[in-house]
């Protein structure tokens, strides 16, 4: 599963802050349907008995579609559920309590929000991917400080074979912007939900990161 992370070009969140429940399997399916890479369930301040039984309806969906499911905040409802992964935040658990959880198997992501936290995470070797941001202001994650896109390239340079995934206020109209930053792979969130057609936008931006990557100026490197 850890190798699926690294083509990875377009994560998505279902964020219960934006979906509601009765929604989250028709915009899951539209996101796997335009072809998301990864997808991930945010619910904050809703109650474990719910996160548990969304991540059960997503689930299936994610399998058809072969696509790597992530559960945030909650190792032991990925667990339960059967999730590829889970993401877990700065203030959230240690690597050591979420392995106690998780084992070795599953696959953990882990929010860093400056390059001396994305070392801090990539300095252990059970870090499967991290999330860097957020990049620009964004409504998803109001009180966070944006961290611009000046040390995108930085923290590439200094993880070779860690998929970061840039994040935070990233819209298909400044991906130009973020992958000629450096980035390889984003997280859009409220772009994607709020998108007349969530199938079309995410299938569109795919292929503008893509074509982005293709003519970049960055050198690829092995992430
Ligand atoms: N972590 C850093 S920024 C962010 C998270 C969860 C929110 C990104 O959402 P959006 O709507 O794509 O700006
Ligand atoms: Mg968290």
């Amino acid at each position: 599963m850890r190798s699926k992370l690294l083509p990875a070009r377009l994560y998505g969140i279902l964020d219960l802050g934006y979906t509601e429940p009765e929604n989250l399997e028709f915009t899951a399916k539209q996101m796997i349907a335009g072809g998301i890479d990864v997808l991930q369930l945010r619910a904050k301040n809703c109650s474990l008995e719910n996160i548990e039984k969304w991540a059960k309806q997503i689930l299936p969906l994610c399998r058809d579609g072969d696509v790597p499911f992530f559960i945030n905040d909650h190792p032991e409802i990925a667990v339960s559920v059967g999730t590829d992964g889970v993401h877990v935040g700065q203030d959230d658990l240690t690597m050591d309590e979420v392995r106690a959880v998780t084992g070795d198997e599953m696959l953990v992501g882990r929010s860093t929000h400056s390059v001396e936290q994305a070392a801090a995470a990539a300095a252990d070797p059970r870090t499967d991917c991290i999330g860097f941001g957020p990049l620009f202001a964004t409504p998803t994650k109001p009180d966070y400080t944006p961290i611009g896109t000046r040390e995108i390239q930085a923290v590439h340079t200094a993880h070779p074979g860690l998929p970061i995934f840039c994040i935070g206020g990233i819209k298909k109209e400044n991906l130009p912007e973020v992958i000629a930053a450096g980035a390889r792979r984003v997280v859009i969130v409220s772009g994607i939900r709020q998108a007349p057609d969530i199938e079309k936008y995410v299938n569109q931006s795919k292929e503008l990161i893509a074509k982005l990557l293709e003519t970049s100026s960055v050198p690829a490197d092995t992430n």
